[in-house]
């Protein structure tokens, strides 16, 4: 959609919109209420300030939505096929890479309680195994942060992809 577009749409228009990028509604809704926007840098400013931090809870709401690294999305929906192409440095035909993310995947689950959650956008498979590796050893205010700055960082992302100039 173009900022035009996004500027003069209905609020639930706009807010369906932004709901692919994070589904966070205090997110959704702050910033389509802050329209117009006369720039995407305008835009995306704003976006990351509204996500400086994301709750405890936003982070576990928006969760839900994304699956493991290593789980390709299916379906043809908007967040479904964000996420394929997200993930489009992990070969899910390297068994190697899939085994170790899999592991990787449930030792986080049992530390953490929830699912690992990486910007994966631009980062290889190997560069998301050391990442998970490294985040095990966290303590959980650490981790807590780094979770919510990957959504952020995702959210950005996805939202620079929705809306265009
Ligand atoms: C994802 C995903 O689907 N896209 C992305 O950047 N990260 N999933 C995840 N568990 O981190």
């Amino acid at each position: 959609m173009k900022l035009e577009e996004f500027n003069e749409a209905g609020r639930s228009e706009a807010i369906a919109t932004l709901r692919p990028c994070v589904d966070v509604t205090r997110w959704c809704e702050h910033l389509a209420d802050r329209r117009p926007y006369g720039s995407i840098d305008e835009l995306v400013s704003e976006a990351g300030a509204a996500a400086s931090p994301f709750t405890a809870d936003e982070v576990e709401q928006a969760l839900s939505h994304h699956p493991r690294i290593g789980e390709r999305a299916r379906g043809a929906s908007t967040e479904a096929a964000l996420s394929r192409s997200e993930q489009a440095g992990v070969d899910p035909a390297d068994a190697e890479i899939a085994r170790a993310l899999a592991e990787g995947n449930a030792a986080y689950e049992q530390r953490f309680g929830r699912v690992f959650l990486i910007r994966a956008a631009g980062r290889s498979a190997g560069e998301i195994l050391e990442a998970l590796t490294a985040r095990l050893g966290n303590d959980d205010a650490t981790e807590e942060r780094v979770v919510a700055e990957q959504l952020r960082e995702i959210a950005v992302l996805r939202l620079k992809g929705a809306i265009a100039a």
